[in-house]
């Protein structure tokens, strides 16, 4: 055995000894050799949620708390009439419903998710409220409906107009197929560590547009469309659902990282799981991770090329295109 690999052996058994993950983690870190990211950081799928970046990092910069600055982050595309995969202006089911899936997870391990939820343009601040107020982790359909006008959310119409035609022309044909980065703006994935070191993520989507009545994606489930670990890192996926739920995707990447994975080649691993698991499905369907170990370090990932995301680091809000497994 090498004098190095020795050195982190017994390092580890150190750090396993007085029983500190923060130390745990850094020894099996020792090999990357990329330099360390820095904190406030604030990542999200998409270029087009450079809004919600700018919002979240808002908080940030101010001090304040990582979960406030993704619920502030989140707002910005469920509000946006134009964003049509998430919140308001959603595209619909294939009966026409909006219906909704969001989930939020702290840096103390708490979680909280609605799937299924109609009239309510904020899931993501009810998947909080769920997390917070109540002893349960995900709370579902008229259930959570009703949950969130107790707590004095609003009930609204989220169908536009621009959804509702473009739900007609779908109904024409009624054929569902995933369709790979042609908007390049969907569902909003969003990581985020505060000037304390807490670690938090959320995620919010309409789904994909005219699913069945009552089908629910990845995206509010935690361990498949995100996953926190304040003690190692985070990460958060769009996508074909159905692949990352059968993957447990983002549970996969936060693993890679704990044991010892740069966020990049942990997000390269369950990209690499999906496409092995599923080559037939990944020929035409999307999925893309991106991740945040708790030294601020990145990493994105997809299986087509067209995924770019946001990151709000040193002060600077910048689109990035995402490496992918194929490459046209
Ligand atoms: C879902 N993962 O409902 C979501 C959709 C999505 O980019 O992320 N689209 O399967």
């Amino acid at each position: 055995m090498n004098t190095r690999r020795k050195f982190l052996q017994q390092t580890l058994l150190g750090g396993l000894a007085v029983g500190s993950a923060d130390r745990l983690f850094d020894t099996l870190d020792l090999d990357d050799s990329k330099a360390p990211g820095t904190f406030p950081v604030v990542i999200s799928t998409w270029g087009p949620n450079v809004k919600a970046n700018a919002a979240a990092w808002k908080v940030l910069s101010a001090g304040g708390y990582a979960l406030d600055a993704i619920e502030a982050g989140i707002h910005v595309p469920e509000a946006d009439p134009e964003d049509t995969s998430v919140g308001y202006g959603g595209l619909p089911d294939r009966d026409g419903h909006v219906t909704l899936d969001a989930c939020i997870m702290n840096e103390k391990g708490m979680a909280g998710c609605v799937t299924f939820l109609e009239h309510i343009k904020h899931p993501i601040s009810v998947a909080r409220k769920v997390m917070e107020n109540t002893p349960h982790v995900i709370m579902s359909g008229d259930g959570a409906l009703q949950f969130a006008l107790s707590q004095g959310f609003e009930k609204e119409d989220l169908l536009t107009e621009h959804a509702r035609k473009a739900w007609e022309a779908w109904k024409v044909e009624s054929k569902y197929q995933p369709v790979i980065n042609v908007e390049r703006h969907d569902t909003i994935g969003m990581l985020a560590m505060d000037t304390q070191h807490r670690l938090c993520g959320g995620c919010s989507t309409s789904g994909l547009a005219f699913k069945m009545h009552g089908r629910v994606g990845d995206s509010p489930v935690i361990g498949a469309g995100l996953f926190v670990d304040n003690e190692v890192g985070a990460a958060v996926c769009t996508g074909l659902g159905e692949m990352v739920l059968r993957t447990v995707g983002s549970f996969l990447v936060v693993e890679e990282m704990r044991r010892g994975k740069h966020p990049q080649k942990a997000v390269e691993t369950a990209v690499k799981r999906i496409v092995s698991k599923y080559p037939e499905q990944s020929k035409d369907a999307q999925v893309a991770f991106i991740a945040l170990d708790r030294k601020g370090r990145h990493g994105a990932y997809s299986i087509h090329p067209g995924f770019n995301y946001v990151l709000y680091q040193n002060g600077e809000n910048r689109v990035i295109e995402g490496a992918s497994f194929l490459k046209t």
